[in-house]
């Protein structure tokens, strides 16, 4: 068939492959979940059902994209790293962050009530995107070093502003309080005055979560019984059915080397 007369509006469509040799980050970020946190009565600094959600759903994502090496989420953000030599969606950045986001606020608006079982979703959330590309090995991990050290001050600065509320200071005394204080003042406000030990706080809301695969334990499974599935298991090697690798959900420190010799094959290209 003959192309219309129409096609041509075709050319308005710019290219927006991500360069090669790059890695492709996908940031998510809730719409103003400072209202949604408040119409939702989410705990204060931390909620953990709410982070929870999050990571289910920054599986869901994963799930769906097989080129996700990692995800990293914390607050009301996940970053998600494709694989360096990803060819997904020719590696159109805006399919990418399209396809991230939309799979994402579904999956969170989906399991919303397996979270918050006896709370209504007042209104459906919105996330944005960005692509982000990262030309070295050293500026992915510097990406998620910024992230996971964002997490820490906003956490440390959250919880002790909250401590001081709690103890019966107005917000607005509380900000007084903390203004210029340093992240030692902070710790030493959190010890002397309310006993707590920063370092004992629960490692989710210290280090947020990262979400990898776990290649260490390929797994397989055997064919199911039904007459189908028996056929189609015929044709895999073994009559084994190979299922994606098993998602694995850590809250540790993704700035050290540790992390990254325990899973090095995260930056095989
Ligand atoms: P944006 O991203 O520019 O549309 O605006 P926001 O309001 O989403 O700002 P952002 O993303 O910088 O900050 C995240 C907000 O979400 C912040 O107001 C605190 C809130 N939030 C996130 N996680 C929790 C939580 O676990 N508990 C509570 N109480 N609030 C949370
Ligand atoms: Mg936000
Ligand atoms: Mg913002
Ligand atoms: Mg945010
Ligand atoms: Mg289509």
């Amino acid at each position: 068939m003959t192309n219309s007369q129409f096609e041509y509006v075709r050319k308005f469509e710019l290219p927006d492959m991500c360069l090669p040799n790059c890695w492709p980050i996908v940031r998510i970020d809730g719409k103003n979940f400072h209202k949604f946190s408040h119409k939702h009565e989410f705990e204060k600094p931390n909620d953990a059902r709410a982070l929870k959600l999050m990571s289910r759903a920054a599986q869901e994502v994963m799930n769906g994209m097989v080129d996700v090496v990692l995800a990293y989420g914390q607050s009301d953000e996940y970053s998600f790293v494709f694989k360096k030599s990803t060819t997904s969606f020719n590696r159109r950045a805006s399919k990418l962050s399209s396809l991230v986001v939309s799979q994402f606020a579904s999956a969170y608006v989906f399991h919303w009530k397996s979270f918050f079982p006896d709370k209504e979703l007042l209104y459906p959330p919105a996330f944005d995107a960005r692509t982000v590309l990262y030309p070295s090995d050293k500026n992915l991990r510097d990406y998620l070093s910024w992230r996971q050290v964002d997490c820490h001050i906003n956490n440390l600065q959250n919880t002790t502003f909250w401590a001081l509320v709690h103890s019966g200071l107005t917000p607005t005394d509380a900000q007084e309080r903390l203004k210029g204080t340093l992240a030692s003042d902070k710790n030493e406000i959190l010890f002397a005055q309310f006993g707590i030990n920063y370092n004992n706080l629960e490692q989710i809301f210290r280090k947020g979560t990262v979400v990898i695969r776990d290649k260490k334990k390929p797994q397989t499974f055997q064919p199911a019984a039904t007459a189908g599935e028996a056929k189609e298991n015929k044709r895999t090697e073994r009559g084994k059915k190979q299922i994606p690798t098993p998602l694995l959900e850590l809250h540790v420190d993704v700035i050290k080397d540790e992390f990254w010799k325990i899973y090095p094959h995260l930056l095989d290209p």
